[in-house]
C-alpha cells in the first residue's frame, strides 16, 4: 500500500478497533487509491480520506418490545449515516443477531462508493439491529418494527436518509416501518423508504433488482472474453431475495445454476435449480432450503458443508460476508471456474479475492456487481418524486442501462489506470473519484 495511505489507515483502525469488518473493507479501498493520490495531491491535503473514514453521524439506540408470550425483549438499533456528499444518505438495514457497529460500518463505507458508482444522487449510509427475524411470528415482527421506527423516525426523511432492505428485511418490515413512520409524522411521505409495496408507492423490479443487476453485470464481465450466460454452470450461495433473483436471471439466459445454499446446509439439483418451488418455499411459506429439497426430490441436500465444494464455471455468492475464503477459491479455480459476480456484499474474504486475481479470472465486487438494487431504490425516489409509477419493462431498461454503465466505469478506470480487468480497482477508483470531488467542492464539513 502507498506509505501516505498507510499512516492514515493506521489511524483510521486504531480510532475503530474491534470492528474487523470495518477494517477489511477500508484496507481494500486504500490498496487501491495510491494512485489517484498521485494524481490528485488535492485530495490529500483536504484530508478527503480522513473524512471519508470517519462517519458523518452514528445512532446506535434501544428497541424494547414484547414478544407473543409477553415478555420484555431488548434490541439494539443503529444507523449510520455515513456520507452525504452526492445525495441523501442511502443503504439498507440488516436485521440479524450478527449485526454490531463494525458490520453497520462497513456496509455503510461499501454503500458510499456503490452508491456514486450507479450514477444516481445517493449518499451512503446503513443501518440495522441484532434482531433476529427468524421464527418470530408477524406479530412479534410487527411490534419490532414499530419499536424500531419510534426512534428512527426524526433521523431519516426523503431529503435526509432512505433506508430499504438487507438480510432479514424485506418488504414485510419495510411496510411495518412505513405504516409507523406515517402513523407519527402524518405526512404520506412516499420516498423516505424504499422497497415498498406496489400498491403503496414501491416500484416495480426493486425486487428483482440486486438478484438481476448481479447477473447482468457478469454477462457484460464475460462478454469481454467472448462469453455470455448461455451454458455456465453456475453456483449461488445464499436462497433469499439477492440469490432467487440472480438464479431466476442466469437461467433465463441459459445457464444452469446447479447449487444454491441456506445457514443450514446446501441443496445440489444438477438439472437446474426449479425458481418457482423456491420462490414458493421461501418467499411464501418462510420456509427453509431443506423443505426445497424434500419437495422437488430426487436433489441432494447436503446439511452443513460449503456450497463452494460444487464445481462450477461461474460463481455468484449471494449470502453474507466472508462466505467464500481462500481455500474455497482455490478450490473453484480448480474445477474450471471462469467468472466470479458477487451479489452479497464482501463475500469473499480478501485471500480469496487474492487467488481469483491470481488466477486471471472475471472478479465483479459487490460494490459494482450489487449496485443494482440501490440503483432500483434510486427509480424508486425517483417515482416517488414524481407521484409516477413506470412499467416492468421500463424500469428494467433503465436498471441494464444502469449496470452496463457501472461495468464501463469500472473497466474503463481500470484501464486508464493501467490495470485492464481489475475491477476491484476499477469500482474503488471510480467511485472514490465522484464522491471525493463533491466533497471538495462541498468545503471542509
Ligand atoms: P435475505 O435475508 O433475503 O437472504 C439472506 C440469505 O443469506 C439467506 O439464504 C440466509 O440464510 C443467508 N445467510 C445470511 N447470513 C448468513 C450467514 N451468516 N451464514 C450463512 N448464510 C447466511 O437477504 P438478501 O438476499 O437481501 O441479502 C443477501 C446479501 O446481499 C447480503 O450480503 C446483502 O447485504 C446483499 N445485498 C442485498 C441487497 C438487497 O437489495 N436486498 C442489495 C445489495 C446487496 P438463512 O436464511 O439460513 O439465514
Ligand atoms: O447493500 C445494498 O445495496 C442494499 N441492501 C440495498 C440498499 C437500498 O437502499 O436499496
Amino acid at each position: 500500500m502507498d506509505a501516505r495511505l498507510e499512516a492514515i489507515r493506521d489511524t483510521v483502525l486504531a480510532r475503530n478497533p474491534g470492528e474487523a469488518e470495518f477494517h477489511q473493507a477500508v484496507v481494500e479501498v486504500f490498496e487501491s487509491l495510491g494512485p489517484v493520490h498521485d494524481r490528485h495531491p488535492e485530495f490529500l491535503e483536504a484530508a478527503i480520506l480522513e473524512r471519508l473514514c470517519e462517519p458523518e453521524r452514528q445512532i446506535i439506540f434501544r428497541v424494547p418490545w414484547t414478544d407473543d408470550a409477553g415478555r420484555v425483549q431488548i434490541n439494539r438499533g443503529f444507523r449510520v449515516e455515513f456520507n452525504s456528499a452526492l445525495g441523501p444518505y442511502k443503504g439498507g438495514l440488516r436485521f440479524h443477531p450478527s449485526v454490531y457497529l463494525g458490520i453497520v460500518k462497513f456496509l455503510g463505507f461499501e454503500q458510499i462508493f456503490k452508491n456514486a458508482l450507479t450514477g444516481m444522487p445517493i449518499g451512503g449510509g446503513k443501518g440495522g439491529s441484532d434482531f433476529d427475524p427468524r421464527g418470530r411470528s408477524d406479530a412479534e415482527v410487527m411490534r419490532f418494527c414499530q419499536s424500531f421506527m419510534t426512534e428512527l423516525y426524526r433521523h431519516i426523511g426523503e431529503y435526509t436518509d432512505v433506508p430499504a432492505g438487507d438480510i432479514g428485511v424485506g418488504g414485510r418490515e419495510i411496510g411495518y416501518l412505513f405504516g409507523q413512520y406515517k402513523r407519527i409524522t402524518n405526512r404520506y411521505e412516499s420516498g423516505v423508504l424504499t422497497g415498498k409495496g406496489i400498491s403503496w408507492g414501491g416500484s416495480l423490479v426493486r425486487p428483482e433488482a440486486t438478484g438481476f443487476g448481479t447477473v447482468i453485470f457478469t454477462q457484460e464481465m464475460l462478454k469481454t472474453r467472448g462469453s455470455s450466460f448461455d451454458g455456465q454452470r453456475v453456483v449461488v450461495s445464499g436462497s433469499g431475495n439477492v440469490a432467487i433473483n440472480a438464479i431466476a436471471k442466469a437461467q433465463s439466459l441459459g445457464a444452469t445454476v446447479v447449487a444454491c445454499s441456506d445457514s443450514s446446509g446446501y441443496v445440489v439439483d444438477e438439472a437446474g435449480i426449479d425458481v418457482g418451488l423456491l420462490r414458493e418455499v421461501k418467499e411464501v411459506e418462510r420456509g427453509r432450503l431443506k423443505d426445497y429439497a424434500e419437495r422437488r426430490g430426487g436433489v441432494a441436500y447436503v446439511e452443513g458443508g460449503s456450497v463452494w465444494d460444487v464445481d462450477a464455471t461461474v460463481a455468484l455468492p449471494c449470502a453474507t460476508q466472508n462466505e467464500l475464503d481462500g481455500d474455497a477459491a482455490a478450490r473453484l479455480v480448480r474445477g474450471g471456474l471462469l467468472a466470479v459476480g458477487e451479489g452479497a456484499n464482501m463475500p469473499s474474504t480478501r485471500d480469496a479475492v487474492a487467488v481469483f486475481q491470481d488466477a486471471g479470472l472475471l472478479f465483479g465486487p459487490g460494490k459494482a456487481a450489487n449496485a443494482g438494487g440501490v440503483a432500483t431504490s434510486a427509480l424508486e425516489m425517483q417515482q416517488n418524486a414524481s407521484r409516477d409509477s413506470w412499467s416492468f419493462e421500463h424500469t428494467e431498461e433503465r436498471l441494464t442501462e444502469i449496470m452496463v454503465g457501472i461495468h464501463h466505469r469500472c473497466a474503463s478506470t481500470a484501464d486508464e489506470y493501467g490495470q485492464p480487468g481489475n475491477y476491484v480497482l476499477g469500482a474503488n477508483i471510480g467511485g472514490f473519484v465522484k464522491v471525493a470531488d463533491a466533497m471538495l467542492a462541498q468545503g471542509l464539513i
